[in-house]
């Protein structure tokens, strides 16, 4: 018998859903626990409420030969793994919230031998805060000696999966196993090499929550010099899609793609938590925060001109979600320019996100209605594009030939190619 044959997988959404799907197809008893009673519906039914490549498939695969189950309450298992929301509050500090109600449920119910691994990104010292809280309520157990005794393992394991290659980067990208001691580090690595191709590589818990706090701040400050970089150009009235492609010619130059600012839920709030936790250092990362929420700023007043030369013009909002071929809207710099759009002008924007069935509310009430690519594209004097996702991508110059065009994410730029 295996010393994790059972997993429960606290929060079912973008990963851990796909989490717990890919762990019960590898032989483990796999039990998802969500709060929202709609998500447990919905999987124990073998569907699926986000959208991601062969995701339904395999959620479908599982549940119907009976190695994942879902509920709303939290069951004794062998490991715990929680995968809930870290957001930011209005002031911009880390909300840990909804893990701490999780680990609250979790201590109720720890035996010795329980591994409780966090996945959730997480300020530095929140896997020693969720220890201590733990041994403050079961005093009876001890956290992070070697097996046996009345040890449990508790060790911070930060996902770091790309939405859209979510189920192939779970098993193939490297992983960083943090641990409140050493032995809680191999236990959960022994526990992550049972499913995970790439290296699980040991080490501290603090040092493993800055190791995914430094990946997406690396990628926000970097995406804030490519818009820094196209607002310089504007004003120069110089091709920033060309700069960039002439650029990366230089075999040490790499500069990501503009676009209408950053958005989801990690690159957009995971450098606040490093902000937070270093206010007078974190000065490049607090800057690029503000460079990337100043270029949906920037996109918002570019497209108030344009519309307003235009009084009678229809509007094609093109893409809704904050990045390309997802569902995902949180955080999403296309909605929140959409959002202004409608605000101003109403039933004249016309929205177009082939990957949502309904419009958000929000856009509904002031009169935005939802169209298919080529009806807007058809309908509109103005587009703007905001998301490059596929459908968009193959919208052929000549159902656009009549716009005039704000493309954010440089796919209808039909530049000639220079070789
Ligand atoms: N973006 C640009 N230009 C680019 C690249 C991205 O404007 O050149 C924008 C996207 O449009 C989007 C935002 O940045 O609005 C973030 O998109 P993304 O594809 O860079 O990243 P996410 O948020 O989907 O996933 C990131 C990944 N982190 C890194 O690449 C360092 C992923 O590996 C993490 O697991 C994920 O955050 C997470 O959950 O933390």
């Amino acid at each position: 018998m295996s010393e994790f044959e059972k997993v429960a997988v606290v929060g079912l959404g973008y990963i851990g859903l796909p989490t717990a799907a890919l762990i019960a197809s590898r032989g483990f008893k796999v039990i998802g626990v969500d709060t929202n009673p709609d998500i447990v519906k919905t999987v124990a039914s073998g569907a699926i409420h986000i959208i991601e490549p062969d995701l339904d498939g395999l959620v479908q695969k599982v549940v119907s030969n009976g190695s994942l189950t879902t509920t709303n309450e939290l069951v004794p298992a062998d490991v715990f793994m929680i995968a809930v929301p870290t957001p930011i509050d209005e002031e911009n500090h880390p909300d840990l919230s909804c893990v701490m109600a999780a680990v609250d449920r979790i201590a109720d119910i720890l035996v010795p031998g329980n591994l409780l691994i966090l996945e959730s990104t997480s300020p530095i010292g929140t896997t020693e805060k969720i220890a201590k809280k733990i041994l403050e309520k079961r005093p009876d157990l001890s956290v992070g000696a070697t097996n046996g005794g009345s040890g449990i393992h508790v060790a911070y394991c930060p996902e770091r999966v790309l939405p859209g290659r979510i189920l192939s980067e779970l098993v193939n990208n490297d992983r960083c196993i943090g641990g409140i001691s050493s032995a809680c580090a191999r236990r959960a690595q022994r526990f992550y090499k049972m499913f995970v191709r790439g290296a699980c590589v040991a080490t501290t818990a603090r040092t493993a929550e800055l190791v995914k706090l430094t990946e997406n701040a690396y990628r926000d400050t970097n995406i804030a010099f490519a818009n820094e970089l196209s607002m310089i150009c504007d004003r120069h009235d110089i091709n920033v899609w060309e700069v960039i492609d002439l650029a990366n010619r230089h075999p040490r130059v790499n500069v990501l793609r503009p676009g209408p600012g950053v958005g989801g839920h990690c690159i957009a709030v995971d450098p606040w938590f490093i902000i937070d936790s270093a206010p007078d250092l974190a000065r490049v990362m607090r800057t690029s925060r503000e460079v990337n929420n100043q270029k949906t700023a920037t996109i918002v007043e570019r497209a108030v001109a344009l519309i307003d030369d235009h009084p009678y013009a229809n509007v094609a909002c093109c893409g809704l979600a904050f990045k390309a071929n997802v569902d995902d809207l949180r955080e999403s710099p296309a909605l929140e320019i959409a959002l202004h759009l409608a605000e101003k002008y109403g039933s004249r924007i016309k929205v177009v996100e082939p990957n949502i069935r309904r419009l958000p509310q929000d856009l509904a009430k002031h009169g935005a209605e939802m169209m298919g690519v080529d009806e807007a594209l058809r309908s509109c004097e103005i587009a703007l594009l905001l998301v490059d996702h596929d459908e968009f991508k193959m919208t052929p110059i000549a159902e656009r030939r009549h716009l005039d065009v704000i493309d954010t994410r440089g796919i209808w730029q039909d530049m000639p190619i220079r070789t």
